[in-house]
Parts: structure tokens; C-alpha cells; sequence
């Protein structure tokens, strides 16, 4: 028999998946039980012995790291869509091929934006620890007054995948479909979701109710939601963002928060989590999460599903089907 692959996994995965690997590459495969995050050394030291690692966002791959990768590594089979966290050209140029895992978390990673939509802009968390504290003292015609979603408008940057799902559930809440994006989507698409196509980011702020980021974080993203920009948004705006902390310069968008320079903002992710901005901790104005946008039961076995997929496709000698190249990015 043809001598199995060394798999290197750096988190713990859900049980289904870990399973189906071991049964798939063999009792060789090193799953990490307790779920301790790899240090930079011991990252390392997996990349000198596997042919595949499975790495995920809390790894940095970068172009240090990967100049010490050792001979016998070949694939790179990210959990996750996102794939800042590898420089892919270096890694390719050592010939190394990088695979993700798109399509099966755009759903769940639309939901979670909707809901921070709908949270930020009807203060459904804030309402809800009011309650918890025992602060419900009977109802008022003043209290809790939040924004209404329906007949505004909502400007998505970046219409992939996630994006487009998005559209389709803002467009069922009443909200219209504005976005930018390197180029417009297809006619076909376009008129689908009834989005409207704005070249101009900053004519698209300066019109929007709701912002949502959804592209991915690259060299030409990396703070496209600069101070500059945030300043162009309307005082009444609200910024969700379920894709990248570093697409937004998260300094500026709290000392906007907190001088009330827009209205609220729902958050998943952050520019350098786990850390997040002080000051947005203490805002009544903006609802916090944990970076869970793909975090479902079903959603990570299908990614880790993704990942064997592109193993198993690599190891007979194919093309993975999710391979990444710099071109995409
Ligand atoms: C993951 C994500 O939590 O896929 C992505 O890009 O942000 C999330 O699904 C994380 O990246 C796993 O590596």
C-alpha cells in the first residue's frame, strides 16, 4: 500500500472530523486534543516532519516561518476561508500548495451578519442584559427606542459569496442592496438581488444606513474603512463586520463610537484579536462577538469535511478543488 501522508492538525476539530482523518491518513495523523494554539516553535517544528498541515487562523504562516518549512511539506489545507494568516505567494514560490475552505460556512457567516444587523440597530443585547439584571421596571413609550431596518439602505463591501447571501436575507428584511466591489457582479446576479453597483466607496458611505464588510483582508484592503472614510458616514450609520478586523482601522471607529460620530456598530472580529480596543468594551452602542460568523455545530464538520476533501484530492496525485493562488486574493 502507498505510504500514507503525514497530517499535522493544529486545533482541535469537531469529533466527526477527527475520526474520519484518522481513519482516511492513518493512527500517524497528529490531531491536537487539547486545543492548545501552536506556538511559532512548535508550528515549526510540524512543518520540518508532515506533508500536509492543517493550520487555522490563531496560525501565522508567514514569510519567515515558511523560508524554514522543511522538504517533506507539500500542502497547506487551511481550516477556514480566510487566508491571511499564509502568505500564499511565498509559500507557493517554495512549492507549496494552499487550499481553503469556501462555500460552506457563507450561509452561517450571512446570519450572524444579519443578526448583528438586527442587534446593533434594535439594541437587542443591551434590552436583553437590562432583563437579566433585574433592570425591567415596566414598559414605557420612550424606552429602548432603536433604529428601524426596514426602508433603509445597506451598502455590503465585497459581494462574494457571503455577501450575496447577505443581500438576499437583508433584501427579505426590507432593507435596499447597495455595494462596491472590485467589479460589479453579473448582470444576472445584479438584478437577482437588485443590488446597486457603486465604483465609488466613498460615495457608496456617504449614502448608507448600514455598512457591512464582507470582502477579505489583503494588501489592498487593509484599512479600507480608514479614519477618512468612517468620517464620510452619516451620523445615524451602523457598521457591522463579520469578515476582517484589519479591514477597518478599529482606533477610529471607536473614538467615533464614542463621541457619538455614528450611531452603533456590530462587531465579530477585530485587528488584533483576541485583543480588542478598549474603548469599545465600555460602549453601550456596540454589540461584541467572539469571532463565531462559521461557528455552527454543522458548519465546522462541513469545513472540516472541505479540508479532507482537498487532502484526500491532493494525495491521488489531483488538483484540490479549493486551491488557492495570489491571483484570487
Ligand atoms: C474561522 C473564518 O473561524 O473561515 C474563516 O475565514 O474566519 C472562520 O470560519 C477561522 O478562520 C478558522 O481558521
Amino acid at each position: 500500500a502507498a505510504q500514507k501522508p503525514k497530517v499535522v492538525v493544529t486545533r482541535k476539530l469537531p469529533d466527526p472530523v477527527e475520526t474520519r482523518m484518522l481513519e482516511l491518513f492513518g493512527k500517524e495523523t497528529e490531531l491536537n486534543f487539547d486545543d492548545t494554539p501552536f506556538t511559532a516553535d512548535r508550528l515549526l517544528d510540524a512543518m520540518n516532519r508532515c506533508d500536509v498541515l492543517v493550520p487555522t487562523i490563531t496560525d501565522r504562516l508567514d514569510k519567515a516561518l515558511l523560508a524554514r518549512a522543511g522538504e517533506r511539506l507539500k500542502l497547506i489545507a487551511n481550516f477556514g476561508a480566510g487566508v491571511d494568516n499564509i502568505d500564499v505567494a511565498t509559500a507557493n514560490a517554495r512549492g507549496l500548495i494552499v487550499t481553503n475552505t469556501p462555500g460552506v460556512l457563507t450561509e452561517d457567516t450571512a446570519d450572524l451578519t444579519m443578526g448583528l444587523i438586527m442587534a446593533a440597530s434594535r439594541r437587542l443585547v443591551e434590552g436583553a442584559n437590562v432583563v437579566q439584571a433585574g433592570g425591567f421596571s415596566g414598559w414605557s413609550p420612550t424606552w429602548m427606542m432603536g433604529r428601524r431596518i426596514w426602508g433603509k439602505r445597506l451598502g455590503i463591501i465585497g459581494m462574494g459569496r457571503i455577501g450575496q447571501a447577505l443581500a438576499r436575507r437583508a433584501a427579505a428584511f426590507g432593507l435596499s442592496i447597495h455595494y462596491h466591489n472590485r467589479k460589479p457582479v453579473s448582470p444576472r446576479i445584479a438584478e437577482e438581488l437588485g443590488a446597486t453597483y457603486w465604483e465609488s466607496l466613498d460615495q457608496m458611505l456617504a449614502r448608507m444606513d448600514v455598512i457591512s464588510v464582507n470582502c477579505p483582508h489583503t494588501p489592498a484592503t487593509y484599512h479600507l474603512l480608514s479614519a477618512r472614510r468612517l468620517k464620510l458616514l452619516q451620523p445615524h450609520a451602523i457598521v457591522v463586520n463579520t469578515a476582517r478586523g484589519e479591514v477597518i482601522d478599529e482606533g477610529a471607529l471607536a473614538n467615533m463610537l464614542a463621541r457619538g460620530e455614528i450611531a452603533g456598530a456590530g462587531l465579530d472580529v477585530y485587528e488584533h484579536e483576541p485583543a480588542i480596543n478598549p474603548k469599545l468594551l465600555k460602549l453601550p452602542n456596540v454589540v461584541l462577538l467572539p469571532h463565531m460568523g462559521s461557528a455552527t455545530i454543522e458548519g465546522r464538520i462541513d469545513m472540516g469535511e472541505k479540508v479532507i476533501v482537498n487532502i484526500k484530492t491532493f494525495m491521488d496525485g489531483h488538483r484540490p478543488p479549493d486551491r488557492v493562488i495570489p491571483a484570487m486574493l
